[in-house]
């Protein structure tokens, strides 16, 4: 008997649930996965009657209720407090750009979707697309300078939440190609190579014809 469940959407779309299920997969919860395919035109009822907030990722562990991806972060780093770097100050930055992920990065979500499955360049450069990149490419810059001497993820040889929460960028990058720096496609790869995040996609390819969704596999 597990502990709770894990409710996601379509792993080849849903960057949301991929933050959730990273970190509830590094926090080593034993919760059983609910995989609730994306019904479209949304929203998907049996997700809205589901979750607090309508959308997924949802976590229930022993009595917990977790939604938004990073509530689910910081409830998985109270288990598993790697999640989250020990310094003081290495914590507090990781926290933040987590939040700006969390918060922002709208152009580049709407533009350049995530379709694990297919690759998607030379499109979706749009100016406000472009400018995201540019400030999550600085983000990257900053914080692997600052804090990730000892490895290849954002606070070094630990892939922790905030490297979770920019994983599906790492998902957008690697599809829809846009020039990068070579320091920002090591981090893609080192990202794209980490175990949880193999498995996830091997999961989002695996996904049935039956759940594709066909205004995400179109380009507008
Ligand atoms: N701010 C939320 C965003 C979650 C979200 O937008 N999830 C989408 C999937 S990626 C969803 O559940 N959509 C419902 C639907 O498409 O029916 C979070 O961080 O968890």
């Amino acid at each position: 008997m597990s502990d709770g469940t894990l409710c996601i959407g379509n792993k080849r779309y849903s960057s949301w649930s991929m933050r959730g299920w990273l970190a509830v997969r590094l926090a080593k919860l034993d919760v059983e996965e609910i995989l609730i395919p994306f019904a479209r035109p949304g929203p998907t009822p049996s997700i809205a009657a589901l979750s607090p907030n309508g959308l997924v990722p949802y976590l229930e562990h022993n009595g917990a209720k977790v939604w938004e991806s990073l509530s689910v972060c910081d409830y998985c780093a109270e288990c598993e407090p790697s999640l989250w770097p020990t310094d003081r100050i290495a914590r507090a930055h990781a926290r933040s750009i987590s939040a700006e992920m969390h918060a922002g990065f709208r152009d580049l979500r709407m533009a350049m979707w995530m379709n694990l499955g297919r690759d998607f360049s030379p499109h979706g450069r749009t100016p406000g697309a472009l400018e995201n990149i540019a400030r999550i490419e600085a983000i990257w810059a900053g914080t692997r300078t600052r804090f990730g001497a000892g490895g290849p993820f954002l606070f070094g040889a630990t892939f922790g939440a905030a490297d979770a929460m920019y994983a599906p960028v790492v998902g957008r990058f690697l599809g829809w190609k846009p020039e990068l720096t070579a320091a920002s496609l090591d981090y893609c790869n080192a990202v794209r190579a980490h175990p949880l995040v193999s498995e996830w996609y091997e999961g989002a390819l695996a996904e049935p014809d039956s759940m594709l969704v066909e205004d995400y596999e179109t380009l507008k």
